[in-house]
């Protein structure tokens, strides 16, 4: 669908007239421009969203939640270092004040400070790159380790409760709709032969063992912000999924998605595994941030964490391939399979190096400030 931007931007608070509006493809799930306006000709950017309200079903709840979390990072930063806080992401309010606008078909919109000078990476292209990204979502984490106020809302119910999308990964292949079935054998049998992996850490939590946080939940490379001639981090963005959640499960993705060099759609699957050194780098970089907080049962179950959410992440690729692609947005065909198949690859890769890779994080929490525990 086609949407008159200009329009919508109208209804927001921005410095100056509309000059410019591109539409940028990225991420799967929302719709996201750059806007350009200028004020005193000097130009000023803006993101402006649609926010996918077929996946988040309460935009003013998700709003509700981006306002709490960025202003308490931003007054927390300005308190060390004023120029880094004016880098954090910002909602630029919509007409009376509102984090977002709805407009007459009932899409909800909001518009976010464009971060200036900043670059971001879909692939992890160093070890460098891997562990900087890590220390950034680690900050994140430990910003929000004293968030006043009520939990925040969860955005999508269940995002990673694991055995429950497992439970229907299991319906939606019994319906088998789309007659898909029979092109993912081998990954449907790799499921149902590790679906033990689902329930760990559930139990763990029920347990009192670990502990529910702020979470990021979307800690993929690409949604960490570096400065474009420095590389240092400058601040973590999309955060629509920020909700109560787990620490390792943030560490989880990142793993998914930063310790492979590999795209997540690589057709090419001697290209996907598990590297060594980006994983140690990752370890590195969130044990820096994290160390003096998290419990011991956090710290010895971050590998697991990638394994887990690699598993998980497979589990819902190949729910959506089953179901006809209703989720996640595809470009070509079998998409989703593909994407499946690369997630099953790196689960594999990490079975084959778990105990290495839990050496590591010992190490890098050991040498973090925080210590062991
Ligand atoms: C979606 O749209 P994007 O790229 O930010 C998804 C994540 C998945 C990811 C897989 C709300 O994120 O959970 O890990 O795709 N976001 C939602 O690439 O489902
Ligand atoms: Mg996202």
């Amino acid at each position: 669908m086609t949407h008159d931007i200009a329009a919508v931007a109208r209804h927001f608070d921005l410095a100056g007239e509309l000059i410019a509006a591109a539409p940028i493809a990225t991420g799967h799930i929302n719709d996201t421009y750059v806007l350009t306006a200028t004020a005193h000709r000097r130009p000023i950017r803006y993101v402006l969203q649609r926010i996918n309200h077929d996946v988040f079903k309460d935009p003013p709840q998700v709003m509700e939640n981006v306002v709490r979390v960025t202003e308490h990072i931003c007054a927390k930063v300005f308190r060390n270092d004023p120029e880094l806080a004016s880098r954090q992401l910002a909602v630029i309010p919509a007409e009376g004040g509102s984090a977002c606008y709805r407009d007459a078909q009932g899409n909800f919109w909001r518009v976010y400070n464009f971060i200036e000078r900043a670059v971001t990476y879909d692939t992890p292209e160093s070890p460098g790159l891997a562990r900087e990204a890590a220390r950034m979502f680690g900050w994140f984490q430990s910003l929000l380790t004293d968030l006043p106020g009520p939990p925040l809302h969860e955005t999508i119910p269940g995002f990673h409760d694991t055995p429950r999308r497992f439970e229907f990964f299991q319906e939606v292949l019994k319906a088998d709709a789309q007659n898909r079935a029979a092109r993912a054998r081998p990954e449907i049998d790799f499921l149902f032969q590790n679906a033990g992996i689902c329930r760990v850490l559930a139990d763990l939590v029920a347990g009192g063992e670990i502990p529910v946080r702020v979470a990021h939940y979307d800690t993929k490379i690409n949604n960490v912000m570096l400065d474009s001639t420095t590389g240092t981090g400058v601040c973590v963005i999309d955060l629509d999924t920020v909700m109560p959640g787990l620490s390792i499960h943030d560490f989880g993705d990142l793993v998914r998605t930063a310790a492979c060099p590999a795209a997540e759609d690589e057709r090419d699957l001697s290209k996907v595994a598990l590297d060594i050194s980006l994983f140690e780098a990752l370890a590195q970089g969130f044990a820096r941030e994290t160390g003096w907080f998290l419990a011991p049962a956090e710290k010895s179950h971050m590998v697991f964490g990638g394994k887990l959410i690699t598993f998980e992440q497979m589990i819902r690729f190949l729910t959506d391939y089953l179901r006809g692609d209703v989720y996640y947005k595809v470009h070509r065909d079998g998409h989703n399979l593909d994407r499946t198949r690369t997630q099953m690859k790196l689960v594999q890769s990490i079975i084959e190096q778990e105990e290495s890779m839990n050496r590591l994080v010992e190490r890098a929490f050991q040498n973090s400030s925080g210590g062991t525990n």
